[in-house]
């Protein structure tokens, strides 16, 4: 990509709402789109270009809103079409803009188009679906009868049995959430006319939920193919037959073709995916292809999963560096990489890799962000990350609403595993944890509502808030003001050259940035040890300090989780 004129978004940082625990104006305990316009100043005082709403369309809620019943309207729980208009309305007007969450993998089993393809086998939608008779020989409903032994994201097979018909259909998450059936052309079609009808309301852009699984390998006669078995399990692992398959980049690049041709240049679109090698990233973000700007992988984050991300295993910083540094590399050149630590599907960072104990949550969680905003890409941040929000301290089962956690729970149980472990993982890696309310004061239920939040409320909100932290300049939100204005401001940031240093080293992080002859040092201690600086990196006592993230700084010493960004001379 020419460094001359680069994409705007390659300056850009990107913050999600979930809207349903950022804020809730009509005191139901579920925040909706009136909560968004009430808090844009936040927004704006944090320095943000682009707000990513997750889904607030129509929707049973069987997976907040990922399971969508319409696509062409707002969910009255959320709010109306019209405050939909009056938000990008009022982003537009601070110069910001509005990326939707694109939901069209599959649809919820509500939705008009499944309910007409599942009322016969006849229906002209039947196909819009994956329909399958039973395995050969086998009886509807009998074990192991399902077409294809793949296990869902969200435990069990990835087939449910309509009795009606005596078919299974195909769902690769919840079975409220059937796969489309993107081989049909007419489903392309519906979905690039209603991705062309948000565009022209006004939207800036999609993020695209695991668009690289739109494309199933079908062989012939439509046979679809068993996994691998999965250790401990009746299930296979039928990724190979979903993830970036045959006809993905085909498809991806016929929806550029038919909605963002001639309007790519003001948006924005990423990709979700999730196994996605840096190889084909490359492929999907590389600008000549006309694909998507920017892709989610999910390689870092899953460098603390064992067999399954309820399988926790420490994170290892030289596998951490190993990753993030391949993927720099991989997209020196061609493609763009996006960033991020937390989402709605990640426990929160700042419990998972940084050190929330009282002593180091401020510095961990700036330490962090700044590691994160000084590599090259475009970054990502969660509804209170900017805060320094944790993990929720859970204790029960019933604590938990996330149809994942709750789907594992019953699954490994009835599998034998102990509950008391079950609770453990969830306790950790439950999506929940980044589900809990935005903490904006010391209120009672923090200022999110004035009902009954639907997902307690972090007790640590006392605490931990917006208001606690707006005009404190030591807090984690003026640093992330501060790494937001960095990169808005200094184009070796977004676009300078990467540079791994230490990749061998275990707590300490480095970095260099170039461009045109200018070069940051960036150097983060991800450890309670302190560091003599000099003996890591000779060249950075001297260095003049851009940023930092503690106060008082002793240039010889690289003291627990501080992080710095430097200028060397
Ligand atoms: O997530 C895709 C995905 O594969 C994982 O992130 C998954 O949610 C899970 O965390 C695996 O452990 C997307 C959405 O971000 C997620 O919220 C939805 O539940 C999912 O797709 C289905 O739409």
């Amino acid at each position: 990509m020419p460094v001359e004129q680069p994409p705007w978004w390659t300056r850009a940082v990107v913050y999600q709402v979930y809207p349903r625990s950022f804020m809730d104006s009509d005191g139901d305990g579920i925040g909706d789109l009136g909560g968004v316009l009430l808090h844009l100043d936040h927004l704006a005082d944090l320095g943000v270009d682009v707000l990513w709403l997750s889904p607030v369309y129509p929707s049973p809620q069987a997976d907040n809103g990922y399971d969508i019943s319409d696509y062409q309207d707002i969910d009255p729980l959320f709010g109306s079409l019209e405050q939909l208009d009056e938000l990008i309305a009022a982003l537009h007007a601070r110069g910001m803009k509005l990326v939707m969450d694109l939901v069209v993998n599959h649809t919820s089993d509500q939705h008009p188009w499944f309910l007409e393809s599942r009322s016969s086998t006849d229906n002209p939608k039947r196909d819009w679906y994956w329909w399958r008779p039973p395995r050969e020989g086998m009886a509807p409903g009998d074990p192991g009868a399902e077409p294809t032994n793949w296990q869902s994201f969200f435990s069990g097979p990835t087939w449910e049995l309509d009795e009606a018909s005596g078919e299974y259909y195909l769902h690769l998450f919840d079975r409220r959430q059937p796969d489309l059936n993107w081989e049909n052309p007419e489903v392309r079609q519906a979905v690039h006319a209603m991705m062309r009808w948000w565009l022209d309301r006004g939207v800036d852009g999609f993020r695209m939920d695991v668009i690289n699984m739109i494309s199933k390998d079908v062989g012939p006669g439509g046979h679809l193919h068993d996994g691998p078995p999965l250790a401990g399990s009746a299930l296979g692992d039928g990724s190979a037959s979903y993830l970036c398959g045959p006809r993905i980049h085909e498809f991806v690049q016929e929806m550029h073709r038919e909605v963002f041709a001639g309007r790519d240049g003001a948006l924005l679109t990423v990709g979700e995916m999730p196994g996605v090698t840096v190889e084909q990233a490359r492929l999907f973000t590389d600008p000549a292809r006309a694909e998507v700007d920017m892709v989610f992988q999910f390689e870092h984050v899953g460098l603390d999963h064992g067999t399954s991300k309820w399988d926790i295993h420490p994170l290892r910083m030289r596998d951490l560096k190993a990753s993030f540094g391949r993927w720099q590399a991989g997209l020196a050149d061609v493609g763009w990489n996006s960033l991020y630590w937390d989402n709605h599907d990640q426990p929160r960072a700042v419990s998972r890799f940084g050190d929330d104990s009282p002593r180091y949550r401020r510095d961990s969680a700036t330490c962090l962000a700044t590691l994160l905003h000084l590599h090259r890409g475009t970054p990502y941040v969660y509804q209170g990350e900017e805060l320094g929000m944790a993990n929720y301290p859970f204790t029960s089962l019933e604590e938990f609403a996330d149809v994942e956690s709750l789907n594992h729970h019953v699954h490994a149980v009835s599998a034998g595993h102990d509950p008391a472990e079950v609770l453990t993982a969830l306790r950790c890696m439950s999506r929940d944890n980044a589900r809990t309310p935005v903490q904006w004061d010391a209120s009672p239920n923090a200022g999110f509502t004035t009902g009954t939040p639907w997902l307690a409320v972090h007790p640590d909100h006392v605490e931990w808030n917006a208001e606690a932290q707006r005009d404190d300049e030591h807090s984690v939100l003026a640093h992330y003001r501060r790494l937001i204005a960095l990169r808005h401001t200094d184009d070796v940031v977004p676009l300078g050259d990467f540079t791994m240093l230490l990749p061998d080293h275990d707590e300490v992080y480095a970095f260099t940035r170039c461009l045109d002859g200018v070069e940051l040092l960036v150097v983060c201690n991800l450890s309670r040890t302190p560091y003599r600086l000099a003996e890591l990196l000779p060249e950075a006592p001297a260095a003049e300090l851009l940023l930092g993230n503690l106060p008082d700084d002793d240039p010889a010493e690289l003291r627990p989780w501080e992080a710095r960004v430097l200028r060397l001379p």
